[in-house]
């Protein structure tokens, strides 16, 4: 063969080889130093924690590393001790995790001291809303990596086991241990024998690394599946089936986890439906699964089309069931009262239930945030509910302190993340989603490490300072000068850019249709329930903007505890981030700035869409260090991600225009869509 041939041949496989798709997530293979692990025990998860020292030391070449199981009251449930010997736990998984944070440390070149580090959570747990016919719900990453249709759909490939192996190794690098495998609306398919049986491969595969398996069921199975007359959970047959299926299912799979239960919510069944409680049927359910250790989570995600404000409904509902609830049932409560909304107050039901296991629910897909297209870094945002301040028992009550166990006696404490995890080559449809399924796990462990850590962390396990460099040229070594600093920023002003765009100072669900994606607060179709509308939210006419949450209007602030119900209510200390979301004001209200509300609300657009600017500039300097591969799927992102801002803008500032009848400050560059046009673009594509 001619040598420009092989000059060729080599130059393509050079480029393959580095090729970087992103499906490492952030455990790249970092070439290791020699070093020596003494275990005594073996068994499938101390294997695992060995081979990744083994695989991963980046300490001092030649180490001796011991890991010892010992007994010690500092450390909890699946905590552990870095110390100058090695790693020291109360159980296996304990050791795991204390070797994936001795690994993290050494690759990210944090200091690596002796150290206790125990879980803010003791179930930290992914819910996939993952269908049986392998679509997702708000999955915007391919199909499901558990679920496929057809006549294999229930055949475990080599290639399934591949990945439910990396998924599982991926989790337990960050702390989680659980998995919901199916959607809250959920399939009865679920709980047939066939189906079963996948559940029990998948905890097979997931039991060395800790991760417990759990389903979602639908209320209704019973009567779904064995033609049961009903599903009332008082009713003899009714329990005794619940209490049948737990035990089928314990004897297929010993240490499942639990069920995940959406009742009596946007049209799923529940007690309800017979005249019951929701603590009805949730203990109902929980007794079938007391004898095994499992766990009932239920949602408190349930809201129905009355004249009651949507935001207070949830609170209304559960808060006077507190102490009612068998000690494994878990009320989780979505982050805000609504629905994962860009910006929202914390849930006011978070420290009001003092007798009840309550758990945060976090939503990692993003839904509402630009889905796989925007780069939006969402620890920000989880970070501001968690360190919310509930005042429940005085100053420190915040959410994370009363879910966490330190404040109330919770049997059981939980945090869930809606995953974003599909079978794109990336997992999650865009590189920097990844970001937020990793800030889950690491808030699930700690919740009160700060965002900008996690960000620093992520950005240096998943990019590197060697990466091969394709024709540009950079400007100098200073990868963190010149990589990592810039790119932090990104990602921490990238929530609030949002915001800025989207749905500035406290508006919410304003979005067209039920795609969440673009912007409609013009949408409301003849025969839509109305809090399923835009305008049902902002309320906008010529007299002004907002939603009255004050003792005038629906009065949800008094859900809040003093002082914040005061805090809210009055217009000189609400903060100006929830002003909409509490008050309806008039256009030329003065705002702290001195500018009117108008000109505020037109500000906020304009600052979110320079905002996504800057992010195309940041992103285009950082080109040198970055693989050509994920340079240019990020690079093209952001130009969506632009154009979106720019219609954000525009279609809200156009629309609501129309209300407040005052001019766009001149300052401002001027909209460049006419709304008719987005209007009429929005109802082709999704009408
Ligand atoms: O926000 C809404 C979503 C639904 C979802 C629901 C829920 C799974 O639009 O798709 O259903 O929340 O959380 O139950």
């Amino acid at each position: 063969m001619k040598t420009s041939i092989w000059i060729i041949l080599l130059y393509l496989l050079s480029i393959s080889l580095y090729a970087e798709d992103g499906h490492n997530l952030w455990l790249h293979d970092k070439g290791s130093v020699r070093v020596n692990v003494v275990c005594k025990k073996s068994s499938p998860t101390l294997n695992i924690a060995v081979d990744e020292l083994q695989q991963g030391w980046q300490g001092k070449d030649g180490a001796t590393i011991v890991l010892e199981i010992r007994k010690d009251k500092a450390i909890k449930s699946d905590g552990f001790e870095i110390n100058s010997n090695g790693i020291k736990a109360n159980t296996e998984l304990g050791i795991l995790y204390g070797v994936y944070e001795l690994l993290r440390r050494q690759q990210t070149g944090e200091p690596i001291e002796e150290m206790i580090s125990n879980p803010s959570y003791a179930i930290r747990i992914l819910n996939h809303w993952d269908n049986p016919d392998g679509t997702i719900e708000r999955g915007y990453a391919g199909h499901s990596i558990f679920w496929r249709l057809g006549e294999t759909a229930l055949v475990v490939t080599d290639a399934d086991k591949m990945l439910w192996h990396e998924y599982a190794r991926a989790n337990a690098s960050v702390g989680i241990n659980g998995s919901v495998l199916n959607n809250v609306n959920a399939s009865p398919l679920m709980l047939s024998k066939e189906y079963l049986q996948r559940v029990k491969a998948i905890a097979d595969i997931f039991r060395p690394y800790g991760i417990k398996v759990y389903l979602s069921v639908k209320f209704s199975s019973p009567t779904l599946i064995s033609g049961l007359k009903t599903s009332d959970p008082l009713n003899p047959e009714v329990i005794k089936w619940w209490q049948e299926k737990v035990k089928e299912i314990y004897s297929i799979i010993p240490d499942f986890g639990g069920f995940l239960v959406k009742a009596n919510s946007e049209g799923m069944p529940g007690p309800q439906d017979f005249g019951r409680t929701h603590a009805e049927g949730a203990n109902m359910i929980a007794a079938a699964l007391k004898p095994y250790g499992g766990i009932v989570m239920w949602r408190a995600f349930v809201y129905s089309p009355s004249d009651q404000d949507r935001a207070r409904q949830a609170y209304n509902e559960f808060v006077p069931l507190d102490g009612k609830f068998l000690d494994n049932v878990i009320i989780q409560s979505k982050n805000g009262p609504i629905d994962f909304q860009p910006r929202e107050p914390f849930s006011p039901l978070f420290g009001a239930m003092k007798k009840t296991s309550v758990a945060p629910e976090l939503q990692i897909t993003q839904e509402y945030l630009g889905q796989s297209i925007h780069l939006v870094f969402l620890a920000p945002m989880w970070e501001e509910c968690l360190q919310s301040e509930t005042y429940q028992e005085g100053a420190g009550s915040t959410v994370a302190h009363c879910t966490d166990g330190s404040i109330y006696l919770q049997k059981f404490t939980v945090i869930a993340g809606v995953s974003n995890i599909g079978l794109d080559v990336n997992w999650c449809g865009h590189v920097f989603a990844q970001a937020n399924w990793y800030a889950f796990g690491r808030l699930a462990w700690n919740n009160s490490i700060k965002s900008e850590q996690i960000a620093d962390e992520w950005l240096r396990l998943t990019f590197s300072p060697d990466t091969p460099k394709h024709g540009v040229t950079a400007l100098s070594d200073d990868w963190t000068g010149h990589f990592l600093l810039p790119v932090k920023q990104m990602m921490l002003e990238s929530r609030e850019a949002a915001v800025n765009y989207m749905m500035p100072l406290g508006l919410h669900h304003i979005f067209a249709a039920d795609h969440h994606y673009g912007p409609g607060p013009w949408w409301a179709p003849k025969g839509m329930r109305h809090d399923w509308t835009p305008p049902y939210y902002h309320k906008a006419d010529t007299n002004g903007i907002g939603f009255d949450r004050t003792s005038e209007g629906s009065n949800a602030v008094n859900q809040y505890h003093e002082p914040l119900a005061s805090k809210f209510s009055d217009l000189k200390t609400c903060p100006e981030i929830y002003l909409l979301w509490f008050h309806h004001l008039p256009w030329d209200y003065k705002m702290q700035s001195g500018r009117t509300l108008w000109e505020e609300i037109c500000y906020h657009y304009e600052s979110g869409l320079n905002q996504v600017r800057e992010f195309q500039k940041i992103w285009d300097m950082v080109e040198p260090y970055v693989d050509h591969e994920r340079f240019v799927a990020v690079q093209s992102k952001l130009r969506n991600q632009c154009r979106d801002a720019q219609i954000w803008k525009d279609a809200c500032l156009l629309y609501f225009q129309q209300f407040s009848r005052r001019p766009i400050p001149y300052d401002i560059e001027r909209p460049v869509y006419d709304l008719n046009y987005l209007i009429d673009e929005d109802m082709k594509r999704y009408r």
